[in-house]
């Protein structure tokens, strides 16, 4: 007996999940109308367009967030990014802590090999991210509010810009500098902001434009996904520091909208989202959704109707983004939930239980298989 889970999916009865509107999907990738989504790896890679292919049919391209620790280390998602990507964030490889712990000891081992794996397979790289407070190694914390020098920031841009500038397009120069609760005036009282004040973002932005002259330069930030009054306050201190670069002529390309999206924050309601990014559209910036995926707020529930959860969130909100000319861009981070940062470590924790513990708010689940969520992402890349 099937029993419909709704937004175009249903249990067989026999435990796997099967697309009701397989024939419209099935004839995008001219696939036999026979497949079904679950635990098909093998015809899964087989028959149905990446996810790379659906968002280009929308002028977008469709990337993930991933570490080439676990690329190497994990075929199984080493294929499924070869499989869906056209881009690729680096989690954690760009960031400065990782680049030099200490001072002037570089470490470009796995910023590297990540900058060769997405060359070698023709993938395009985002630069995540040569500015963030919470990534700043400590040394240069403390150097930065003692002797308050941007020569510091600076080298670091040097350094990082001019190894990674052919093989990257677009950057996150700055990340996270809104706090609309207890920032100032709306930006985040981080390590930069107390030692040269607000004109740091501008500063930084025409710093990596001196170094990177045809890169894509992005502010990325998150928490502007949901109707409250925080994240309504968010969307107003971002739209106001757009303002303010664009008026002082800083070089700014586009912003990254995290786009973390959150269950216990929901009903996601459509317009404050629409509002915002026409907003930001009109100051004639791109737009790039860079760090999607969907946190759960119950995992008790049964698995079917978390992942139906998971899936129409996710459905929502791209309608809404894509439907935004200036979105030139997806990226998931991360690509199945064994590798997602929205895991919390369960030790101890039977099999079984383990496992339906671990967050579903990625395209694929833990063993690799595409859920509900991957396909309504399909869905909504395709819908015109
Ligand atoms: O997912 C990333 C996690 O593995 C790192 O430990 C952490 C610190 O570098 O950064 C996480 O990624 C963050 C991203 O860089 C910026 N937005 C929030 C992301 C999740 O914390």
């Amino acid at each position: 007996m099937r029993v419909s889970i709704g937004a175009g999916w249903c249990y067989d009865g026999r435990g796997e999940i099967v697309h009701t509107r397989r024939s419209a999907l099935a004839a995008l990738a001219g696939a036999p109308l026979a497949w079904t989504c679950p635990a098909l790896s093998r015809e899964h890679s087989q028959t149905t367009p990446s996810l790379a292919a659906a968002a280009r049919t929308r002028g977008c391209y469709f990337g993930a967030a991933v570490r080439i620790d676990q690329i190497e280390a994990d075929p199984g998602l080493r294929n499924m990014v070869l499989r869906d990507c056209s881009a690729l964030a680096p989690e954690i490889h760009f960031k400065w802590d990782q680049l030099e712990p200490r001072e002037g000891h570089h470490i470009f081992n796995a910023a590297d090999g990540l900058a060769d794996f997405a060359h070698a397979h023709g993938l395009a790289l985002r630069g995540h991210t040569l500015l963030w407070d919470q990534s700043t190694p400590r040394w240069a914390k403390s150097q930065l509010l003692h002797e308050r020098d941007w020569t510091l920031v600076a080298r670091h841009f040097e350094i990082v810009l001019s190894r990674y500038r052919d093989r990257v397009r677009e950057w996150d120069v700055v990340n996270e500098p809104i706090d609309s609760e207890s920032g100032e005036a709306g930006l985040r009282a981080n390590a930069f902001l107390r030692t040269f004040g607000p004109g740091y973002i501008g500063r930084a932005l025409t710093e990596a434009r001196r170094l990177a002259p045809d890169a894509c330069l992005m502010i990325n930030d998150y928490g502007f996904d949901y109707d409250n009054p925080v994240e309504a306050k968010r969307r107003r201190s971002m739209l106001r520091l757009v303002e303010r670069l664009k008026r002082e002529g800083a070089p700014l390309d586009g912003i990254g909208v995290q786009a973390h999206l959150d269950l216990s924050k929901g009903p996601f309601r459509p317009a404050p989202v629409r509002e915002f990014l026409q907003e930001l559209a009109q100051f004639g910036i791109e737009i790039v959704i860079t760090e999607f995926d969907v946190r759960e707020s119950d995992r008790s529930a049964p698995l079917d109707l978390r992942d139906r959860r998971v899936a129409d969130e996710a459905r929502a909100y791209l309608e809404v983004a894509l439907d935004q000319p200036a979105v030139r861009g997806v990226v998931t981070w991360g690509l199945s939930d064994r590798h997602s940062w929205l895991q919390d470590q369960r030790r101890g924790l039977p099999r079984v239980e383990a496992a339906r513990s671990l967050n579903r708010g990625l395209p694929y689940d833990a063993a690799f298989n595409p859920k509900p969520m991957y396909w309504s992402m399909h869905e909504a890349f395709r819908k015109v």
